[in-house]
């Protein structure tokens, strides 16, 4: 059942299933993502972690942050592996096999972008297709951390990493991030949305809206990686503000594959600029050679948005 939430204070305070002690980098949005999904419901929760910067520094053997039944798999499965747990449970409660069948159980993988965009694509694309009932959260921090910061699909056109470096010969990344919410949304999954560690409310209005829904979910989280964005522990959350509010992450929500959903305006849109300009990652696109980047990128970011309202507008 989902818990109620009157404010953060309580919310921050109540009963928390993700344990301090981990190894994540100070700064980084995982833990604020994990958190919030964790502490959103009173259900018992079963899951899966994909090999990662999450799993790497939550389980390290005797320790874990997890007050959940935690199942650590390959880089590349944890989609499948929640979608067995599934099927078992649903296969016991038919059989009358479970000690406490009225208890309700939610089955949540994480994975970061290279397990969800490239390396468990089809792990995902399969379960999602089968119909399990499962919310799965991409921790989209737009690059492979765990091993060194790798560009991976979901990396943005510009960001310098360790396999796409900038310098004389090369502005860095030279491919748009792929849209994996439209291609999980195609896939006819009840429900399908992105959030952001600064949108707390809207975040967990959205979990309690994945956990309730019977079916396949797909969650898009942006994670703010101090390390491979390169920017100071403390700006995570000024960081994500300024993603949101520039509409580099628009948050919204696709509903049965079609019914489109923006959950936040902001007020003011700041220019992509102002965002790229707080991340060492694209420091070096205000070269003057290099000034027709950032203008690709914002040009991407308005057909989008333009994009998305039409969606919206049209409610198909
Ligand atoms: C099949 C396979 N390929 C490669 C690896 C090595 N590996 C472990 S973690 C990781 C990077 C993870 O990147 P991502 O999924 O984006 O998570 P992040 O660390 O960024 O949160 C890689 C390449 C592996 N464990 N298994
Ligand atoms: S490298 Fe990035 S994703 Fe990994 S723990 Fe550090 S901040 Fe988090
Ligand atoms: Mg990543």
């Amino acid at each position: 059942m989902s818990k109620i939430i009157k404010n953060l204070k309580q919310f921050s305070t109540s009963n928390d299933r993700f344990e301090g002690a981990h190894l994540l980098c100070p700064g980084c949005a995982h833990s604020i993502i994990v958190r919030e999904l964790l502490n959103c419901t009173d259900d018992n929760l079963v899951v899966s972690s994909a090999t990662g910067c999450l799993e790497v520094c939550t389980a390290v053997y005797p320790h874990t942050s997890w007050d959940a039944s935690w199942i650590h798999i390959g880089f590349e499965n944890a989609a499948t592996a929640i979608s067995g747990a599934e099927a078992m449970y649903k296969t016991l409660k038919r059989k009358g096999r479970l000690k406490d069948p009225d208890k309700p159980v939610k089955f949540v993988a994480f994975g970061g972008d290279g397990a969800t965009y490239d390396i468990g694509f089809q792990f995902l694309s399969g379960a999602v297709e089968r119909g399990h009932d499962f919310t799965y959260i991409c921790l989209d921090n737009e690059v492979y951390a765990n091993t060194g910061g790798q560009r991976s699909s979901s990396t943005p056109i510009g960001a310098s990493t360790m396999t796409t470096p900038a310098g004389r010969v090369s502005y860095g990344n030279k491919k748009m991030k792929k849209d994996m919410i439209a291609i999980m949304a195609a896939h006819g999954a009840p429900y399908v949305a992105q959030v952001a560690p600064n949108k707390w409310k809207d975040m967990v209005k959205k979990y309690q809206k994945a956990l309730a829904i019977e079916g396949p979910v797909y969650i898009n989280a942006m994670s703010a990686c101090t390390t491979e964005w390169k920017f100071p522990s403390h700006e995570t959350i000024d960081i994500s503000d300024l993603a949101t509010d520039s509409l580099v992450f628009p948050l919204y929500e696709i509903i049965d594959g079609h019914e489109l959903h923006i959950t936040y305006r902001p007020r003011n849109v700041i220019p992509v600029r102002d965002y790229l300009g707080a991340q060492g990652r694209f420091k070096h696109l205000f070269k003057k050679e290099n000034e027709h980047v950032i203008e690709e990128m914002q040009k991407t970011v308005d057909k989008k948005w333009e994009m998305l309202q039409r969606k919206e507008e049209a409610g198909v």
